[in-house]
């Protein structure tokens, strides 16, 4: 709780096993009200890690993909009469202390949502980045500034925080179930105008932490151009689609 605003962590996991048990103890319960997992239909034990630790979980009976485990973790979260819903990688990725940080940024009321960066301060590189997923994400995060008039860090960390307005008004269900779901989500906030910030964040590469591959990085890549020309073009009224229209 944060000055009566309750908060709500949710943890997308897929075959999360390893790294669950390092992100939960780093999570300080102290203003988290509540952590939600959603397992993917892991092969691993990430549901029964999740339980022992006490974790509210809920299963995907098929894997949904990392887009469709968000929906989950968002309708759950809104059921829970969040205010403040912190998205946490549960593979270790992105330091969960940096929660109270960007609770407190969404509870003053100057932003909507907040990133974890890691373009800002070098988090990303100094964290072991590959390095063509650095440059693509300063080519893309260039592209989509351009087509989005925005001056953000990056569009592609998986370290978010939103207000419960957000949840409730965008049209999530309209989004891939695939791992473009960030970045239709991050349009369409500021399609509608909602005020985005960011901190500093670091961000930790290592195998557990870090499965998506070439060819899929290329079809998120395409995804992410395509959100971004759907954007401009639904702004001069050129196309009108399902993307962009409000709860
Ligand atoms: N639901 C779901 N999540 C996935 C799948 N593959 C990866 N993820 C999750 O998506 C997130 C990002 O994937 P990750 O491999 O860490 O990407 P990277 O850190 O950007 O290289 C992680 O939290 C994974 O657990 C999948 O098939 N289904
Ligand atoms: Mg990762």
């Amino acid at each position: 709780m944060i000055r009566n605003k309750k908060v709500v962590v949710v943890l997308p996991a897929y075959n999360a096993e390893k790294t669950l048990e390092a992100t939960y103890s780093e999570i300080p319960k102290d203003i988290v009200d509540e952590i939600i997992l959603v397992d993917d239909a892991s092969s691993d034990k990430t549901a029964d890690m999740a339980k022992s630790l006490g974790i509210k979980t809920i299963v995907h009976p098929e894997n949904k993909g990392y887009g469709g485990n968000q929906k989950t973790c968002y309708r759950e979260a809104l059921k829970l009469g969040a205010d403040i819903v912190i998205m946490l990688h549960p593979d270790y990725q992105y330091t969960p202390k940096l929660i109270p940080a960007m609770a407190y940024l969404i509870e003053s009321g100057e932003f909507d949502a907040v990133l974890g960066s890691r373009i800002l301060s070098g988090g990303a590189l100094r964290g072991g980045m590959p390095f063509y997923k650095y440059l693509s994400n300063r080519i893309l995060t260039f592209i989509q500034n351009i087509l989005l008039g925005q001056k953000l860090s990056e569009y592609h960390t998986g370290y978010r925080a939103f207000r419960r307005e957000i949840l409730e008004r965008l049209p999530l269900e309209e989004n891939s179930d695939d791992f473009v779901f960030d970045n239709q989500m991050l349009s369409q906030i500021i399609f509608f105008g909602y005020k985005v910030g960011e901190i500093s964040c670091p961000a930790k590469y290592f195998a557990e932490a870090s499965s998506i591959n070439f060819r899929r990085s290329i079809k998120y890549g395409l995804g992410v151009l395509l959100t971004a020309v759907k954007f401009a073009l639904q702004k001069t009224g050129i196309i009108n689609s399902p993307l962009f229209r409000k709860n």
